[in-house]
């Protein structure tokens, strides 16, 4: 699949519940979404594995992938068209060793240190952030600012997706900054009209 991160929806359980985690993602998508994230961190794996089943069949023909969180086991099993990891999450090598060639692979990167180590070979992308403070992770590292964002995208030998209390006034300013895309949850997510949300972000 065509990896385009200009609009990166991540989910969150809580968030989605009340137009249902399939019927936002649907509609984000229908806005202009890219690139879904199934993100979870206490779902089972079978019920995860459940969710990619119906977030696949919302998703088909629309050329967006899905990608998992974390998840290597649920990545593997569950047909979804890749894999997100943290600093924390295991190794890259490993991850690609496991979901193959044609998987996309991305990795989150909060410090210029941690891009000086890390080996762009079995990558995709990466996740560079947060930007701003944000309610929607609680243990998030330092935020960059968008001049953070620039130095930390400057340094970067993959592609990148911006994260961290992005709206959608914040696609030039990010733009600006080299990163390929926004990645976001609450600016979509619980918005009461996510397509709306969505579209928002290509006509800001
Ligand atoms: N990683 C860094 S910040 C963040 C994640 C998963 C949460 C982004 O959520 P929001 O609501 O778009 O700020
Ligand atoms: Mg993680």
């Amino acid at each position: 699949m065509r990896l385009d991160l200009s609009l990166y929806l991540i989910t969150d359980r809580g968030l989605c519940a009340d137009h249902g985690l399939v019927e936002t993602v649907a509609a984000a998508v229908r806005g202009g979404v890219t690139i879904v994230q199934l993100r979870d961190k206490h779902a089972s794996d079978a019920e995860l594995i459940d969710q990619v089943r119906r977030l696949k069949a919302a998703l088909a023909g629309s050329g967006v992938p899905l990608i998992i969180n974390d998840r290597l086991e649920v990545a593997r099993e569950s047909g979804a068209d890749g894999l997100h990891i943290g600093q924390d999450d295991g190794d890259v090598e490993e991850a690609r060793r496991v979901l193959g060639p044609d998987a996309i692979l991305g990795l989150s990167v909060q410090t210029r240190e941690q891009l000086a180590r890390l080996d762009p070979s079995a990558l995709d992308y990466l996740g560079l952030g947060p930007v701003f403070a944000t309610p929607s992770k609680h243990d998030h590292a330092k935020p960059l600012g968008f001049e953070g964002l620039a130095a930390l995208v400057a340094a970067s030998p993959l592609l990148s997706v911006a994260i961290g209390g992005l709206k959608a006034e914040h696609v030039r300013p990010t733009r600006d900054a080299g990163a390929h895309g926004l990645a976001v949850i609450s600016a979509i997510c619980g918005q009461p009209d996510p397509q709306a949300a969505a579209r928002a972000f290509f006509t800001t």
